[in-house]
């Protein structure tokens, strides 16, 4: 009995597909979803990254299908999902994981870099999902998993185009939900708060005396946990909304934030900073 029950979060078989997976978060997915049985294919934007990328799964021991392949262009991710399919298999899950993010006060942004983000962020996801909706919908199961973002709820300075991006992104989570749940497809988006990837890192830098970074001990004070995530603790709900246990979960976005969007948060000056070694880099 528990072993059949287990069986509902296996993915044996299952073709996944996981955006932008050479390292940071989408490998980390990877890695959770191979562990349950998955085979894994993974594109990034530059053969640098994907050489790096099957460097990493090998090491692993996983086999992975890694190709270059841009989110943005929809010509690359048309062919890509075609070659995909003639080589592994039609694709059962699909995480639109890549993702950039510029900083910069919106005054100061050009319409440029407004418009590579929101390429990347939003209209990736929605090139991505359309490639492979024919065949899950002919197939009659899919399941897509949405690289939301705290900024899908709140704004904060700097970040208005990713913001704008990652908010549409949960709309499109929603909207795919509704469109396409008949098919018995499931588009559920996982929100995560502030996690110790690259992306983060010029966030905790220390300061040139060695003190912690402010934004640091400010995400500290907004969360109860008072620490950052880590990849190992967004790999369960990965792995749930990729499996037949969360069937019934359609177009929501779930957040793993340790209680930020939850809390007030404190006075950051409360914090007593000796009790905090900088938090460590994640090794991937
Ligand atoms: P990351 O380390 O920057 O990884 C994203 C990957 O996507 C990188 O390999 C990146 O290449 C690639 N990429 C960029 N543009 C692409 C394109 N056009 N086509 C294909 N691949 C492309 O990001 P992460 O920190 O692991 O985060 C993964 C996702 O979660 C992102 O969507 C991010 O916004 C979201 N997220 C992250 C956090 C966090 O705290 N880390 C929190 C909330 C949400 P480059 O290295 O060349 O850019
Ligand atoms: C920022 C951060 C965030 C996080 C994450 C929060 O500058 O505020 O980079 O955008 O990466 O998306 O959920």
């Amino acid at each position: 009995m528990a072993e059949d029950f287990l069986q509902k979060f296996a993915l044996t078989g299952k073709v996944a597909w996981v955006t932008g997976a050479s390292y940071g978060l989408g490998l980390a997915y990877a890695k959770a979803f191979a562990a349950v049985g998955a085979k894994i294919v993974f594109n990034d934007i530059n053969q640098e990254l994907v050489d790096r990328g099957m460097k990493a799964y090998e090491e692993a021991g996983i086999k992975a299908y890694g190709k270059v392949c841009d989110v943005t262009n929809e010509e690359q991710v048309t062919a890509f999902v075609k070659e995909v399919e003639e080589n592994v298999g039609t694709i059962d899950i699909l995480v639109n994981n890549a993702g950039i993010i510029k900083r910069i006060p919106m005054v100061e942004m050009s319409k440029k870099d407004w418009d590579q983000v929101i390429s990347v962020d939003l209209t990736g996801p929605f090139v991505c999902s359309k490639a492979v909706l024919p065949s899950m919908m002919k197939k009659g199961s899919g399941k897509i998993i949405n690289a939301c973002s705290m900024m899908s709820e709140f704004g904060r300075e700097t970040v208005s185009a990713y913001a704008a991006a990652k908010g549409g992104l949960k709309m499109l989570t929603r909207n795919i939900c509704s469109e396409y749940g008949q098919y018995n497809i499931q588009c559920n988006a996982i929100g995560p708060g502030y996690i110790a990837t690259p992306q983060t890192a010029p966030l905790r830098e220390r300061q040139a005396d060695g003190s912690m970074n402010p934004f640091d001990r400010f995400i500290r004070s907004k969360t109860p946990a008072q620490r950052w995530g880590h990849t190992e603790d967004l790999m369960g709900l990965a792995v749930f909304l990729a499996s037949s246990a969360s069937d019934f979960i359609n177009g929501q976005v779930i957040y793993i934030d340790g209680g930020i969007s939850a809390y007030i948060g404190q006075d950051p000056s409360n914090l007593d900073e000796s009790k905090f070694a900088a938090e460590a880099e994640e090794k991937i």
